[in-house]
């Protein structure tokens, strides 16, 4: 099975309740590009990759655009069968932008579970459940509404909460924090993610003053170094997500023992097959984290639910997808769906889901 052509499309993901708020940027609407790459036998396999905005990591919409335009028309032709010399190929045409690669990295796999009839999750090393728990993402705001939005999700199945912070008077985000600690309690598991927003010394008095929550503290402050120094100082575990730029950064936090687990994102890591030697990592530290991508449609939440499905589930932190920011789906039939806080992982060979025909218009670039 060869490649034969590619075409790239974009999505506009107008943000469903107008607005998704974090410490140091507000979202409306997201700007995903998509790859279907087409076989010489006809099969399709799709790819996604969707920054949330050019602002929260090192990665934009136009950036992974002009990424793809160099890799893609050096992969014509290629054979799809190995996915480690596809990536040689990708890394001989083009340096670095893992967050491009990763749209490749899961249409191949698409393209090859389909072609050998098993579900993506087979390919990273096999499923260990048929259901992930999901976790449900509180946008930066007033105390009493965050609480309030933090108690209807518990009972709507959320087994975990992310209480975003930062941006603001810390005295603000702590009395988020006590809020959503009154309101939820031991019903949910709460991490505070301040999206690098605080400097170390509002890191240290919000920990000392939320010092009898249980909650784990994501990415405090801006770098690895900055939150290096938290080590000792502060009570809660620390997590990183954005400093997690790739898998040299993940394997440097867990040598460093800066992080007691991640929030990881598949197109950060470079993609699926890269994000399989993190998890493996993790494993054999016992560091838990999540499995999510920064925003995208269903491409990016099938590719998320496969590899969550393949992660420990004592030390798995819970799957995050955009579903409950985006109207509708690209797949009506098989969409990727969270019921009661919960997503299945589809069964169909491949990612399990193909955008409806003629969706996104026509490719903007084909290759
Ligand atoms: C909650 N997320 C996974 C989605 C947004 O992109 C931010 C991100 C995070 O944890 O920082
Ligand atoms: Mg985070």
């Amino acid at each position: 099975m060869r490649i034969d052509r590619i075409n790239v499309y974009t999505a506009n993901l107008p943000v469903k309740a107008g607005t998704y708020r974090m410490a140091s940027v507000d979202v409306k609407s997201l700007d995903s590009t998509l790859l279907e790459i087409v076989a010489d036998d006809g099969l399709t396999g799709w790819g996604e990759t969707c920054p949330v905005g050019p602002v929260y990591q090192p990665h934009h919409a136009l950036g992974a655009r002009a990424a793809i335009a160099e890799i893609a028309p050096g992969l014509i032709g290629s054979e799809i069968a190995s996915i480690r010399l596809l990536a040689k190929r990708m890394d001989e045409r083009l340096n670095g932008q893992g967050y491009a690669k990763a749209a490749f990295d899961i249409a191949f796999l698409d393209l090859l579970g389909q072609r050998l009839g098993v579900p993506v999750s087979t390919l990273l090393g096999g499923a260990l459940t048929n259901s992930v728990p999901a976790y449900y993402s509180l946008i930066v705001g007033s105390p009493d509404e965050t609480a309030r939005i933090a108690a209807d999700k518990v009972k709507a199945g959320y087994p975990r909460l992310q209480v975003k912070i930062s941006g603001r008077n810390v005295e603000e985000d702590v009395a988020t924090v006590h809020k959503v600690w009154e309101a939820v309690g031991y019903e949910a598991r709460i991490a505070v993610d301040a999206n690098r927003g605080l400097t170390v010394a509002s890191a240290i008095h919000l920990d000392r003053l939320c010092q009898a929550i249980p909650f784990i503290f994501e990415q405090p402050c801006n770098t690895m170094d900055e939150v290096a120094t938290l080590r000792g100082r502060v009570t809660h575990p620390v997590y990183l997500d954005e400093n997690t730029e790739d898998q040299n950064a993940v394997l440097r936090a867990i040598s460093l023992g800066i992080a007691d687990g991640f929030g990881l994102k598949v197109t950060r890591l470079g993609g699926l097959t890269k994000m399989t030697a993190v998890r493996d990592l993790c494993a054999i530290r016992s560091l838990p984290h999540s499995c999510d991508d920064a925003w995208g449609g269903d491409i990016i939440a099938a590719a998320c639910v496969h590899i969550a499905s393949t992660v420990e589930p004592r030390r798995f932190e819970g799957a995050w997808i955009a579903q409950e920011y985006i109207e509708g789906h690209f797949d009506a039939k098989n969409p990727v769906i969270i019921t009661q806080g919960h997503i299945a992982v589809p069964q169909l060979p491949g990612l399990g889901v193909k955008p409806e025909l003629g969706m996104f218009g026509k490719p903007i670039a084909p290759y």
